[in-house]
């Protein structure tokens, strides 16, 4: 874990050291709070942003040279590139064989239908880790304590309509992961 840690203290911008730190200590919390493994928390939150230095050419390349196999829309995404490249690199790099670790690491940006907990919890700390701002934040922070799902849903609605605003493409996972829990729960 330490050595991961100054892999990735090396290849981050102090500021996005400082996010990911951030995403670490919150991970820790829900995990805590919600019986998940610390430990599998503490991986996936140091390397879930590994890859976002690459510029998306750099990025567009290593999925080319590594014979990384992605969906068309994530290959298309900038944004969502990262994530996949990440969970690569934890597994071919830094041996983590933890299906769900790399999983959390690889839908980080995104999240999908029927996340596990580990997947939902890295989800969330990277939006509401303390060094994150955006009103309607403090909602979404005490609703990661209480209910998960409702949390995670809250984050999916505010991204949607973020990305709508901007006219971006929306990643058929992230309009999935968003059915999915309204469907679950009929929240009206
Ligand atoms: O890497 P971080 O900045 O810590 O956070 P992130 O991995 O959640 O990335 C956030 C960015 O990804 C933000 O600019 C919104 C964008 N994003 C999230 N969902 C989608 C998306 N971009 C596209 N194109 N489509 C999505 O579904
Ligand atoms: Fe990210
Ligand atoms: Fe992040």
């Amino acid at each position: 874990m330490e050595y991961i840690k100054a892999q990735v203290r090396k290849v981050l911008s102090e500021k996005r050291y400082n996010h990911t730190l951030g995403v670490l200590e919150t991970s820790i919390l829900l995990a805590k709070t919600h019986g998940v493994s610390e430990e599998r928390a503490s991986l996936a939150a140091i390397l879930h942003d590994y890859a976002k230095p690459l510029s998306y050419e750099d990025a567009l390349k290593i999925v080319d040279d590594f014979g990384i196999i992605l969906d068309e829309e994530t290959l298309k995404s900038s944004e969502i590139i990262h994530g996949p490249i990440a969970a690569y690199f934890a597994k071919e790099k830094f041996n983590i064989e933890d299906e769900d670790v790399l999983n959390a690491i690889y839908y980080h940006t995104t999240g999908r239908e029927n996340m596990s907990t580990l997947e939902k919890i890295i989800y969330l700390s990277d939006y509401i880790e303390p060094n994150r701002n955006f009103p309607g934040i403090g909602i979404i922070r005490e609703l990661a304590l209480q209910d998960l799902d409702k949390a995670v849903f809250l984050g999916m609605n505010n991204t949607i309509k973020y990305l709508i605003d901007r006219n971006i493409p929306i990643h058929t996972n992230t309009i999935k992961g968003r059915n999915y829990l309204l469907n679950l729960h009929k929240w009206r």
